[in-house]
């Protein structure tokens, strides 16, 4: 989140679009309720189905899975047509001015640059802007050069008329108008929007750009670092925030610095393109800063192991040469390649892409090791359950050893929320059996791995010899010290730079801030943007003060908000280019004469006055937001409707280019995804308030509350195929097929795409062949094994399948 969850409560327009918070998120649902009822707010809900959050909505808008790209840039076509944007925002605060490359182009479904044979931009030069002698980008204030991003960007919109939106999502018209009336209501700086979002947006090989379609229409309307604004992913697991900051990402280390590949042999060539120099004069370049965060993270790596003269262990990372996320793993697992799989609070049987592809693998491995509380459908894949896992136990030879975990609630340590809050959780009960703690297994393994590595010498032992643990029980480390590794302390004094004579920080001091972070090896922390969560004064993630002093939400005294107790990013951006408030109403931080007040932390210093910092949008090298994105977008720099893998039809708007042309495809899924000739429904998958994945079927109370799988369809389809409630029904896709009763509703309505109907059916995902709940095949048996181009977030939102009648499956039948 670029803001928090209890911001939202400032809104007057919240678009859930992507996401189903009401079931999904129904705790934090409530500050919609809040900002309803205390704020006026409207509630504009787009989602193929009429779910949860639309039942108590204003406004509900269907669309067809997978196309939000078009209806989002519809909606800019909208605003910029209109006039409606914060004229002085985006002039000051993004790149609307700045001129691009001559070369630039975007053609047929393609940006500048693309190589056929390779199936890739291999030349984004022109993916930038003009610079002059002194590496200072260029700007056209006055909006007015052809080539200037906001002209650009007009262009490139201009296609997505609201014909054309109905046309590919199959939003009625007038319906997608009164949307982006409801959305340009909040471009006048008193007024603000939130946009809530998760799945809905990232499980796509659009993923990516879906968001990047919503950070630009937040610009535009002048909606990011506001109260009540910003762009707002709502996280899933109670800690997956904090596991995507310590690096879950295979491409990342913590802090989202970046993992060397193995094109930076050497330090100098890794740092080579990471000392970022701002391209606009005055400007702050935050990245700058990089080398301090890196060395620092090294020394909490490998200790007294990572010196000057060894450049800090550098060669101790692994360098990769193409990313391993989990698809990969999968692909890789596969092929047989690979002997052993850690699963640690992780069950890919089910939440994986293309069940059977996955099946497969752990078939091939040597060993499998499941490290959790209960057993799992991927830790029992070998077993035979009928119909719903069709194996030969006698043909697997994998080893599957099962560590038993303790669970959350039987753990103590820190939880990182979507609003990037920090927070501390106590052990509410000891862990049953012979259950140990995540912590502790990690800890014992680390043990035995280092005896080997001391024994036996192997290939490479330094970096296991020389990690550094320096806990006071290494057996079973205090959570509390783990987090003071990750805040940072002093290796030995370190005198203030501005005056030497006086000490900045004394050896063993913990950090106060990744502000006094050192790049010659005295300072040493964990992930830089903790830094703050545990500090001399104690550890902030137990504070619990629940006073809210300004009435906007902010509660500056409970947990901690990375980065430095910010609990709005931007916030900057709430005052205009002289520091004064867009309005009163929005007022958040200013600038009063001597320094930067209000709420909440600044974006920088507090005395650096508006005129000597250009930009909020300190973390890019221009200071300013990106309309058009110069860099980390593999698939251009303005986001463009593409159709799903599964496509469902030709792309209207480039039928030769229908899907995203820089997607990754395996050699040996090639043959994986359907055709709507075969496949003529378009199928998404989703959850259930009344299940957390596929861990609560284990409960009693929840298995009772949702015993058993379902597919939901709408009223045509149903009677075109002669389907009623509760008839056993085949759902198949190109990658197999799963049985599931029937719920025919009218939450999914008929719509029109392309001038042909468009039937969609949902499943929910909840259910597999362990636990208390009624056994079913996996949904993922459907699901395509592709991901989003920039996260690899696999495509388990927009998919072709047929449906028919069916008859139950032979354990059904018995049990029914
Ligand atoms: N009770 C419960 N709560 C949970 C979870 C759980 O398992 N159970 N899981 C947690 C986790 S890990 C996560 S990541 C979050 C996920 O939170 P959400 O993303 O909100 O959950 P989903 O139900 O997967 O999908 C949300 C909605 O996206 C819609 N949708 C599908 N395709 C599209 C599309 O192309 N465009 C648009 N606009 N909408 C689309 C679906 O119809 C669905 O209503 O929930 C978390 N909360
Ligand atoms: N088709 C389809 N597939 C999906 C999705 C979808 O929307 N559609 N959503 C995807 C998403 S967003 C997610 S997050 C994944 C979820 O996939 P997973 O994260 O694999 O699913 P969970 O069941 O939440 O958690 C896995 C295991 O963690 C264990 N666990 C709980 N607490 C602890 C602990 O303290 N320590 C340890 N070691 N283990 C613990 C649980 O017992 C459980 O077995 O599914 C993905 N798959
Ligand atoms: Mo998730």
């Amino acid at each position: 989140m670029t803001n928090s969850w209890n911001d939202i409560k400032n809104a007057d327009v919240i678009l859930i679009m992507g996401g189903n918070a009401a079931e999904a998120h129904p705790c934090g649902f409530k500050w919609v309720v809040e900002a309803k009822a205390h704020n006026g707010a409207k509630l504009v809900v787009v989602d193929p189905r009429f779910t949860r959050s639309a039942a108590v909505a204003d406004f509900y808008a269907p669309i067809r899975p997978g196309t939000d790209i078009a209806f989002l840039s519809g909606v800019m076509r909208y605003l910029l047509g209109a006039g409606k944007i914060q004229q002085e925002y985006v002039k000051a605060f993004t790149n609307a001015g700045y001129i691009v490359k001559e070369g630039f182009k975007f053609e047929d479904g393609l940006f500048a640059g693309y190589d056929e044979a390779k199936k890739n931009y291999v030349d984004r030069s022109t993916w930038d802007y003009e610079f002059d002698e002194q590496g200072m980008a260029k700007v056209d204030d006055t909006l007015q050069h052809p080539r200037c991003v906001i002209n650009l960007l007009k262009t490139h919109v201009d296609r997505y008329t609201p014909e054309m939106v109905e046309r590919i999502c199959g939003t009625p018209k007038d319906k997608f108008l009164k949307v982006c009336e409801l959305i340009a209501s909040t471009s006048t700086g008193d007024r603000s929007m939130t946009s809530m979002y998760a799945l809905g947006w990232t499980q796509h090989t659009t993923g990516a750009q879906n968001i990047r379609s919503m950070a630009m229409i937040q610009l535009l309307l002048g909606n990011i670092g506001i109260p009540g604004g910003g762009v707002n992913a709502l996280r899933g697991h109670s800690n997956v925030q904090g596991i995507t900051d310590l690096a879950l990402l295979s491409t990342s280390t913590p802090g989202y610095l970046v993992l060397p590949t193995d094109r930076e042999a050497t330090y100098a060539d890794y740092m080579k393109s990471r000392r970022f120099k701002p391209q606009r004069p005055g400007q702050t370049s935050f990245w700058q800063n990089y080398e301090k965060f890196f060395v620092s993270q090294q020394k909490s790596f490998f200790g007294a192991a990572a010196t000057k003269d060894n450049d800090w262990a550098y060669d101790y990372l692994p360098k990769f040469d193409v990313p391993y996320d989990a698809l990969k793993i999968i692909d890789v697992m596969a092929a047989g390649q690979m002997n052993g799989l850690f699963c640690q609070g992780m069950n890919i049987m089910m939440a994986g892409p293309n069940k059977t592809k996955i099946r497969n693998g752990l078939s091939k491995l040597k060993w499998l090791v499941s490290i959790d509380p209960l057993e799992t459908e991927t830790a029992r894949f070998w077993e035979n359950h009928g119909e719903f896992n069709d194996v030969d136990p006698k043909s697997i030879q994998t080893e599957v050893f099962q560590l038993p975990a303790t669970a959350f609630a039987e753990e103590e340590g820190s939880a990182t929320n979507s609003s990037r809050l920090i927070q501390w959780h106590w052990k509410a009960a000891e862990g049953p059996g012979e259950s140990r703690g995540d912590i502790q297994i990690i800890s014992d393994l680390r043990a035995r791995l280092r005896a080997l590595y001391a024994k036996e010498g192997g290939a490479f032992p330094d970096p296991i010899l020389n990690l550094a643990w320096n806990y006071s029980d290494p057996g079973n480390p205090d959570p509390a010290e783990v987090l003071k590794d990750i805040n940072g302390y002093a290796l030995e004094d370190v005198p203030d730079p501005a005056d030497p004579a006086k000490l900045l920080l004394r050896a063993g001091q913990l950090l106060p801030t990744f502000g006094v972070m050192r790049d010659d090896g005295k300072t040493s922390g964990g992930c830089w943007i903790y830094t703050g969560v545990y500090t001399e004064a104690g550890n902030m993630a137990q504070r619990r003060n629940a006073s809210d002093p300004t009435g906007k939400g902010v509660y500056p005294n409970w947990g901690f908000s990375w980065p430095a107790n910010r609990r709005i990013l931007y916030n900057r951006a709430s005052a205009d280019a002289a520091g004064k408030p867009w309005s009163e109403r929005k007022k958040y931080m200013w600038w009063n004469g001597s320094k930067w007040t209000g709420p909440d932390v600044p974006d920088y210093a507090p005395t650096v006055p508006p005129d000597k910092a250009v930009g909020p949008f300190i973390m890019n090298q221009e200071g300013t937001a990106r309309l058009f994105a110069r860099t980390g977008m593999p698939d251009g720099p303005f986001p463009e409707h593409y159709e799903a893998m599964d496509a469902f039809i030709a792309n209207p708007l480039h039928p030769k280019v229908s899907r995203n042309p820089v997607v990754r495809v395996f050699a040996a899924d090639a043959k994986s995804f359907g055709t709507p000739d075969k496949f003529p429904i378009v199928a998404t998958t989703y959850r259930l308030t009344e299940h957390f994945h596929y861990w609560t079927k284990n409960a009693h109370a929840n298995a009772v509350l949702q015993p058993e799988l379902f597919v939901e369809m709408g009223e045509r389809l149903a009677k075109a195929k002669g389907i009623q409630s509760g008839d056993w029904v085949e759902v198949t896709s190109q990658r197999g097929s799963i049985k599931a009763k029937a719920a025919v509703t009218k939450r999914i309505r008929p719509i029109m795409v392309d001038g042909k109907p468009c039937d969609i059916v949902g499943v929910p995902i909840h259910y597999g062949f362990i636990g208390l709940t009624r056994k079913a095949h996996p949904v993922n048996t459907l699901t395509p094994p592709v991901g989003d181009v920039s996260a690899q977030t696999p495509e388990f939102k927009a998919f072709l399948v047929d449906v028919k009648k069916t008859t139950p499956p032979a354990q059904a039948a018995a049990t029914a």
